[in-house]
C-alpha cells in the first residue's frame, strides 16, 4: 500500500479501545482520572493496544466495527484500514478521502468523568479527553486535511458540539445516533469529494440494517439488544428502538471475536432483562438461559461479561439469577466475599439514581416498572439482597444534583445508602449532567462547586463503602486516611469550601465520635434505619403505565 494511504481509515484512541484485565471498570477509570497525573496513578496500560502485523488495530469499540462492517458492504477491503492514533501514518496518504472517528466520551463532560478529574483542579481533564485529542488533533490529519473529510460518530460525538470544537478540530461532519442508515451515503460523498453535512441526526434503523460485526470489538463486546423503553428523563438511549438481535446473529458475531483472538465476551445490553422480553418487560428467563449457555459453549469463549442490567426484573421473578449461574462461572472477576469455589463474582451495571421517591417518580418511573415509585427503595434492597446472594456484585450508579433536588430529597437517598452498607457492591456517585437528545438536556448540570454538605456526605459515604469492600490491603486503607488531611488542606478546602470537610473525614476513617452531629447519617450508635430489606415485594394488581415519551418507537408495555 506503501504511503498512498487507504481511502477510507477509521480510527478510535487508545483509552477507548484498550481492554487491560479484560475489566471494563478500569477503562471506566480513565475518564475519570486526570491525564496530567496520570504516572502518579500508574496508568500507563490506558494506552495498551495490540497492533495487528499490518499495522490495523486488533480491537476498537464496536460501534466503530459496525461503521466499518456497514461500509464493507459497499467498499473492498483494502480500501478500509481500522487502526489507532500512532499507525495514522502507515494509513492515511494522499489517496485518503474520508477519516471517520469514533467517539464514546471524547472531552469527558458526560455523567461521572469530569467530577474526578476536577479534584484535582479546575482545568485539568480526564486520561481519555487527553487520548481522544491527540488523536483527532494528529498532524498526519491536518497534513492530508484538504482532500480528506473527517467525520466524527459515536455515542459522545455531540460532545464536541457542544463544546464548540468542530470547527478547530476541522471536524467536517458529526453524526448523532445510530449510523447503520446514513453512513454509506455519507461515505461515499466524502470519497467523491462533495460537500457534506455540518450534522447528521440519525433515527433508529430497521434490525436488518445491523450488519454482522468483521472485525473484534474492545472486550470483545456483542450487542444483544438495542434500546430501552423505560423512558428516564436523563437518558439518552431511552428513545432509541428496542430490539433483541437474533440468537443465531449474536453467536455469529461471538463466532467473528473468537476468530480474531478474543477469548472473553461483552453481551452488551442497556437492559440485560429486555433480551427476548415478554409483554409489560417479562423476563424471559429460558431466553436468556439460552442465550448465556449458547455464547459460553461456543469454542474459544472462556469467560463471560455483561454490561447494564435494571432492578426491578429481578424483583419480580429473582429465578433469573438462579438460572443464570453460568455468568458467575464464566466470570473474569474474582473477589474474597464471594460464596463461589473459585471466587468468581458476575458485574453488571445498574442505575438507582435516587433513593428519593419524589425524584424517581419524576424523572425515571420507568425504571421500576411494574413496581411503584413509592416501592423504589424496597426494590433496590430487595434486588441487591438477590444479587449478593447469588455473587452478583454490581456496579450502580446514583445522581447527585437532579433538577430540583432538595435536602429531603438527599436525606432520603443518604438513608437507602444506609440500608446497603453491608451489600456486595459498588457504588458510583455521578454529577447530573444535561444530555443531548434526553427531556433533560435544558436543566442545568450539577457543579462539584455547588454541592450541599448532605451531598457531599453522600458523595464520600458511597467511596468509604467502596474503599472498605474493594480495598486489597490494610496499606492501601492507611494511606487514604493519611492523605485526607494533606488533601482538605493543600487543595480541597480551597477548590470546595468547608462543606466537604466531615463528609472527607468520614471517608479518611476518622473515629465516628469526632463527627457525630457533623453528619447526617451516624455510623456509631445505629443511625435510626429508615428501611430495611424486605421479605417481598408486592407486585401491584394494576401495575401504572409509565408516561414513555414515544411510545411507537419503543418496546411495546401491552
Ligand atoms: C459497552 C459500553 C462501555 C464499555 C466498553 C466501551 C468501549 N470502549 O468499547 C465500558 C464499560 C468500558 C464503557 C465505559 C464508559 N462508558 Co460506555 N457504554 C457501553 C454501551 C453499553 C455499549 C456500547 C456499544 O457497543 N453499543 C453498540 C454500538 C453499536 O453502538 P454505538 O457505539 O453507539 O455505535 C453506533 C453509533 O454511535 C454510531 N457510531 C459509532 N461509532 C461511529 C463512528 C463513526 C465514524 C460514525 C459515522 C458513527 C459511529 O454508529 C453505531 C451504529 O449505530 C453504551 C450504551 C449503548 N447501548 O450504546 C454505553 C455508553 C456509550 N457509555 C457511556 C458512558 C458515559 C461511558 C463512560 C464515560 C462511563 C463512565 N462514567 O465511566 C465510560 C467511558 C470509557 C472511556 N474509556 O472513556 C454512555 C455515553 C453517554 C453519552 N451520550 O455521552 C452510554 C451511552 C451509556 C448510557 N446509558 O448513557 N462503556
Ligand atoms: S432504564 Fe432508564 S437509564 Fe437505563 S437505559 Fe433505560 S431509559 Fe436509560
Amino acid at each position: 500500500m506503501g504511503n498512498a494511504g487507504r481511502k477510507i481509515v477509521l480510527a478510535a484512541s487508545t483509552s477507548e479501545s484498550s481492554e487491560y484485565l479484560r475489566s471494563t471498570w478500569r477503562q471506566m477509570l480513565l475518564a475519570t482520572l486526570p491525564a496530567q497525573y496520570a504516572r502518579w496513578f500508574r496508568t500507563d496500560w490506558s494506552t495498551e493496544v495490540e497492533v495487528e502485523p499490518d499495522g490495523q488495530a486488533r480491537y476498537v469499540p464496536q460501534g466503530l466495527r459496525v461503521i466499518e462492517a456497514k461500509l464493507l458492504e459497499r467498499f473492498r477491503p483494502e480500501e478500509i484500514a481500522v487502526c489507532y492514533p500512532d499507525q495514522l501514518p502507515l494509513f492515511v496518504g494522499p489517496e485518503t478521502r474520508a477519516v471517520g472517528i469514533h467517539a464514546h466520551n471524547p472531552l469527558g463532560i458526560t455523567f461521572a468523568t469530569d467530577v474526578y478529574a476536577y479534584f484535582y483542579g479546575r482545568h485539568v481533564e480526564p486520561i481519555n479527553a487527553a487520548e481522544f485529542r491527540r488523536l483527532i488533533l494528529h498532524p498526519v490529519l491536518r497534513q492530508h486535511k484538504p482532500h480528506l473529510k473527517l467525520i466524527v460518530g459515536g455515542p459522545g460525538a455531540w460532545q464536541i458540539e457542544k463544546k464548540g470544537l468542530q470547527d478547530e478540530w476541522l471536524v467536517d461532519t458529526i453524526v448523532d445516533g445510530e449510523a447503520e442508515d446514513v453512513v454509506l451515503e455519507l461515505f461515499e460523498k466524502a470519497v467523491r469529494g462533495e460537500p457534506l453535512p455540518r450534522k447528521v441526526e440519525c433515527k433508529s434503523p430497521p434490525l436488518e440494517s445491523i450488519p454482522p460485526l468483521r472485525g473484534r470489538s474492545t472486550y470483545g463486546a456483542v450487542e444483544i439488544t438495542r434500546g430501552c423503553g423505560r423512558g428516564c428523563q436523563f437518558c439518552s438511549v431511552a428513545l432509541r428502538g428496542g430490539k433483541s438481535i437474533p440468537l443465531e446473529r449474536i453467536l455469529e458475531n461471538v463466532r467473528v471475536q473468537v476468530e480474531h483472538g478474543a477469548d472473553a465476551i461483552l453481551l452488551v445490553t442497556e437492559d440485560l432483562f429486555l433480551y427476548e422480553m415478554g409483554p409489560k418487560f417479562r423476563v424471559n428467563v429460558p431466553a436468556l438461559k439460552r442465550l448465556f449457555e449458547s455464547v459460553a459453549a461456543v469454542p474459544g469463549v472462556k469467560y463471560l461479561g455483561l454490561t447494564h442490567g435494571t432492578m426491578a426484573p429481578i424483583v419480580v421473578d429473582p429465578t433469573v439469577i438462579a438460572e443464570l449461574q453460568i455468568a458467575v462461572d464464566r466470570s473474569v472477576h474474582t473477589h474474597a466475599a464471594s460464596t463461589h469455589p473459585e471466587k468468581r463474582y458476575q458485574n453488571l451495571f445498574i442505575g438507582i439514581e435516587t433513593g428519593s421517591v419524589r425524584l424517581f417518580r419524576q424523572y425515571m418511573k420507568g425504571k421500576g416498572y411494574p413496581f411503584r415509585p413509592e416501592q423504589w427503595p424496597d426494590v433496590v434492597l430487595k434486588g441487591m439482597e438477590i444479587l449478593n446472594r447469588h455473587n452478583w456484585f454490581p456496579f450502580c450508579t446514583w445522581i447527585i444534583g437532579l433538577p430540583g433536588e432538595t435536602p429531603d430529597d438527599t436525606k432520603q437517598s443518604l438513608d437507602l445508602l444506609f440500608a446497603l452498607r453491608n451489600a456486595k457492591w459498588c457504588v458510583v456517585p455521578t454529577l447530573f449532567v444535561p444530555l443531548e437528545d434526553t427531556r433533560l438536556e435544558r436543566k442545568p448540570g450539577a457543579r462539584l462547586y455547588d454541592l450541599t454538605d448532605l451531598q457531599w456526605e453522600f458523595f464520600f459515604t458511597c467511596w468509604r463503602y467502596n474503599l472498605d469492600f474493594f480495598r486489597r490491603s490494610p496499606k492501601m486503607q492507611w494511606l487514604f486516611s493519611m492523605g485526607v488531611p494533606f488533601y482538605y488542606y493543600f487543595l480541597g478546602r480551597r477548590l470546595f469550601g468547608p462543606a466537604m470537610k466531615y463528609p472527607l473525614m468520614r471517608f479518611g476513617h476518622f473515629p465516628e465520635w469526632l463527627l457525630r452531629g457533623k453528619l447526617y447519617l451516624d455510623f456509631s450508635n445505629g443511625h435510626n434505619a429508615r428501611y430495611r430489606v424486605p421479605d417481598q415485594v408486592p407486585i401491584p394488581e394494576a401495575p401504572f403505565r409509565p408516561e414513555i415519551p414515544d411510545t411507537e418507537k419503543l418496546v411495546s408495555l401491552e
